[in-house]
C-alpha cells in the first residue's frame, strides 16, 4: 500500500516556460426538446467546438441541467491528461458522476496537438453528447485552409427508439438488442452540404463520433491524403478513395478541388462491419461555391466507391499508416520483445441466470454499474493508499516507464458472429505492432508487422472470421478465436485508465479494463484557472 504526502491541492502556474493562454467554456448538459433520449451540450448537436492551442490551458464548466437523476461526465478523448488523471471525466473512476444541478469543472493542458473529440462517458449519452476537440500546433507543416465547415463528425442515429430503454434492454435479463442506427448523420445532418472554393486544397478533419458504426467515408472524384491518424503525423498516405472510420478514431486529409467553376460531387458515408439497416448510409454534397447548383434529384450524382470489409482488412493489415516524426517510432524492444505482455480475451456470456449478455476480458466484465455504491473516485482512493474498493479482476497494473504489450483476442459472440471492436485507451498514444486471423500465439508472433507504425488512441480489432458477411457463420462457434491486434505502449503516465470498446453498446455490456499505472508516480495537479 502506498501513502502519499503530497498537499492535494499543488496550484500551478506555469507548465512550462513562456505564456500560457486559458480558454474557458461553460458546458451545459440538457436534454433536447425534454425527451431523456436525446441529451446535448448547450442546446447544439454536434456540440461547440473547443479550438485552442496546444499546451493551452482549456478550462471547461460542466453543468448537469438534467430534469431527471440521470449524471453525466465528459471526456476529452485523445488528451493524455499528464499529470491530471483526475479531468478524464470517467464517472467513479477519475470523478463522481456530476448529479442534477451541480457542476464539475475540467482544467486541463490542450496535450497532444491534433483532432480530437469530446463525449459524454456515461451510459450511451455519447449518441448525441459529442464535439470537436481542435488543437493547433503552431508548428504543424500544413498551411492550408480548413472547410469552412469545421471538422466534419459522423454519427449515428437510433430514429424513434429510447436511449434509455436501450440501455436498460442491454443490461437487462432478458437481454434486448437495441438494433441498428437507423441513419448516419454528418455534422448531425443527413444532407449535409460543404461548399468550398475551385481549384484549391484544403484540410479536412474528420471525426468517428459514432457510438456503434464503423464508417467508410468517400468524395467522389476527390481522393484523398490522410496526413493525421488520431492526432498524430502519420507519412502522407495518397490517393485514398475512401478511409475507414470506427468510433473513436479521427483523420485529417487532404482534398484538392478541380479547376472548374462549378461542380457537384457526392460525398457517402456507409457501415462496415455490421449488418446494416437498409438505406442507413449517408449521402451528402460537395459543391463549388453557391454558384454550383445541387440538383434536385442527389441519386443522378455518382456516388464514391467505398472500400468493402476484405479491402479494409487487406489495408490495415497491409499498408497501413506509419508516423512520420522520428522521435515517435516504436521501440524495437528486446530481440522484439517487450517488459510486460497483456492478453486480453474478450468473449461474450450469458448472466447466471441465462438470460443476460455480457462482454468479458479474460472472464470478468466491468460494466459501470459495479462502482456505483462508490463515494470516492477509485483514483482518489488509489492517491491515499486505499485500494480496497478497486474491481481487482478487471485491472492491470503496469510499472514505471515499462515497454507494454497488449493483445486483445478477438471470439465468437453468441449469435455465431464474430464483431468488430474499436478499442480506446485513456491517458496514452500507441503503437499497433501486429495484427492476425484466429489465434494469437505469444511464442511467434513476436515481430511487429512493419516498421514504423503509427501511434494512435484508437485501433480495430477486426473479425477476420465469422464475421456477419461471411458464410460459416453458426452459433456452435461461440468462443471461438476470431482475430488479434498487438499494440505496444510505454507506461510513463501515471494514472487510473479505462481500456475499452468504443462501441457504446458493449462498453455498457462492460468491455472494459482498467490500467492501474506508475502509481508510485502518481501526481494530481490542479491547474489554475486564471
Ligand atoms: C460561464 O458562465 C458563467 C456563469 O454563468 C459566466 O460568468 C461566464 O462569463 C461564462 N463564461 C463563458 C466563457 O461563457
Ligand atoms: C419536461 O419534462 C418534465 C418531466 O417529464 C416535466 O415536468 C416538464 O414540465 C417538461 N417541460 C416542458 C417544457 O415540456
Ligand atoms: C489513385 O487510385 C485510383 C483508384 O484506386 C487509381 O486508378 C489511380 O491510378 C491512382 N493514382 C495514383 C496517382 O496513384
Ligand atoms: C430505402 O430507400 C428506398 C428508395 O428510396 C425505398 O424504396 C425503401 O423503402 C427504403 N427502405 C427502408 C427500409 O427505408
Ligand atoms: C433520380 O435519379 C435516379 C438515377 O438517375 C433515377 O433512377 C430516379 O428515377 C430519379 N428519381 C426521380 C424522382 O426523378
Ligand atoms: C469486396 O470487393 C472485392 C472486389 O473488389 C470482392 O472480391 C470481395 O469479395 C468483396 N468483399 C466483400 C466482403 O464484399
Ligand atoms: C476463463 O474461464 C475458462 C473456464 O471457466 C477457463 O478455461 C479460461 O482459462 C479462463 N480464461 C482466462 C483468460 O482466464
Ligand atoms: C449498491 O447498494 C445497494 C443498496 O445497498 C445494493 O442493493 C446493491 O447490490 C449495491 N450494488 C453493488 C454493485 O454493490
Ligand atoms: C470458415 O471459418 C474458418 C475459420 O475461421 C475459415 O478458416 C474458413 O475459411 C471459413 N470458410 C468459409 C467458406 O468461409
Ligand atoms: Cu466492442
Amino acid at each position: 500500500m502506498h501513502y502519499f504526502l503530497f498537499p492535494l491541492l499543488l496550484l500551478v502556474n506555469k507548465v512550462s516556460s513562456g505564456y500560457i493562454n486559458r480558454h474557458t467554456y461553460n458546458f451545459t448538459l440538457a436534454y433536447a426538446d425534454n425527451s431523456t433520449s436525446v441529451l446535448l451540450v448547450n442546446s447544439q448537436f454536434p456540440g461547440p467546438t473547443i479550438r485552442v492551442n496546444v499546451n493551452d490551458i482549456v478550462i471547461v464548466h460542466i453543468h448537469n441541467a438534467l430534469h431527471t437523476m440521470e449524471e453525466v461526465t465528459i471526456h476529452f478523448h485523445g488528451m493524455l491528461q499528464r499529470q491530471t488523471p483526475q479531468m478524464d471525466g470517467v464517472g467513479f473512476v477519475s470523478q463522481m458522476p456530476i448529479p442534477r444541478g451541480q457542476t464539475f469543472t475540467h482544467v486541463f493542458q490542450a496535450y497532444p496537438a491534433g483532432t480530437h473529440i469530446y463525449h459524454s462517458h456515461a451510459g450511451l449519452q455519447a449518441v448525441t453528447t459529442f464535439g470537436a476537440l481542435i488543437v493547433d500546433d503552431p508548428e504543424r507543416p500544413w498551411e492550408i485552409p480548413e472547410a469552412p465547415s469545421g471538422p466534419i463528425a459522423f454519427s449515428d442515429e437510433w430514429k424513434g427508439v429510447d436511449r434509455l430503454i436501450q440501455e436498460q434492454g442491454l443490461i437487462g435479463s432478458p437481454f434486448k438488442w437495441e438494433g441498428e442506427p437507423s441513419h448516419l448523420l454528418i455534422n448531425g445532418q443527413k444532407s449535409f452540404v460543404l461548399t468550398l472554393d475551385p481549384g484549391r486544397t484544403y484540410l479536412l478533419r474528420l471525426l468517428g463520433a459514432t457510438s456503434l458504426s464503423t464508417v467508410v467515408f468517400g468524395i467522389a472524384q476527390h481522393p484523398m491524403t490522410v496526413v493525421e491518424v488520431d492526432g498524430k503525423l502519420v507519412v502522407p498516405k495518397r490517393n485514398m478513395t475512401s478511409i475507414e472510420i470506427a468510433s473513436g478514431q479521427r483523420y485529417a486529409v487532404m482534398i484538392e478541388t478541380k479547376n472548374e467553376y462549378t461542380g457537384v460531387y457526392a460525398m457517402q458515408a456507409s457501415i462496415r462491419w455490421r449488418l446494416a439497416a437498409a438505406n442507413s448510409s449517408c449521402i451528402g454534397i460537395l459543391r463549388y461555391g453557391l454558384q454550383s447548383a445541387i440538383p434536385a434529384n442527389i441519386s443522378s450524382l455518382a456516388l464514391p466507391s467505398l472500400s468493402n470489409e476484405t479491402e479494409l482488412l487487406l489495408f490495415s493489415f497491409s499498408q497501413r499508416y506509419q508516423s512520420l516524426l522520428p522521435d515517435e517510432k516504436m521501440p524495437p524492444g528486446d530481440q522484439g520483445r517487450p517488459d510486460m505482455e497483456i492478453i486480453l480475451v474478450a468473449t461474450q456470456e450469458y448472466t447466471a441466470d441465462g438470460k443476460g449478455i455480457r462482454w468479458l476480458s479474460n472472464n470478468a466484465t466491468f460494466d459501470m454499474h459495479r462502482l456505483q455504491n462508490l463515494s470516492t473516485p477509485l483514483l482518489m482512493d488509489l492517491y491515499h493508499g486505499n485500494e480496497e474498493n478497486l474491481p481487482n479482476d478487471v485491472i492491470y497494473t503496469l510499472g514505471s516507464n515499462q515497454l507494454v504489450d497488449i493483445v486483445i483476442q478477438n471470439t465468437v459472440a453468441l449469435n455465431g458472429v464474430c464483431e468488430s471492436h474499436p478499442m480506446h485507451m485513456h491517458g496514452h498514444k500507441f503503437w499497433i505492432h501486429s495484427y492476425g486471423t484466429d489465434l494469437y500465439d505469444p511464442a511467434r508472433n513476436i515481430l511487429p508487422d512493419r516498421r514504423d507504425p503509427g501511434l494512435r488512441d484508437s485501433l480495430m480489432v477486426y473479425a477476420s472470421s465469422y464475421a456477419y458477411y461471411m458464410p460459416n457463420r453458426s452459433v456452435s462457434n461461440h468462443g471461438k478465436p476470431c482475430g488479434w491486434t498487438k499494440l505496444r505502449m510505454i507506461s510513463n503516465n501515471p494514472g487510473l485508465w479505462m481500456f475499452h470498446c468504443h462501441i457504446g453498446a458493449h462498453s455498457f455490456m462492460g468491455m472494459n479494463v482498467l490500467l492501474k499505472e506508475d502509481i508510485e508516480h502518481l501526481s494530481m495537479t490542479y491547474l489554475q484557472q486564471n
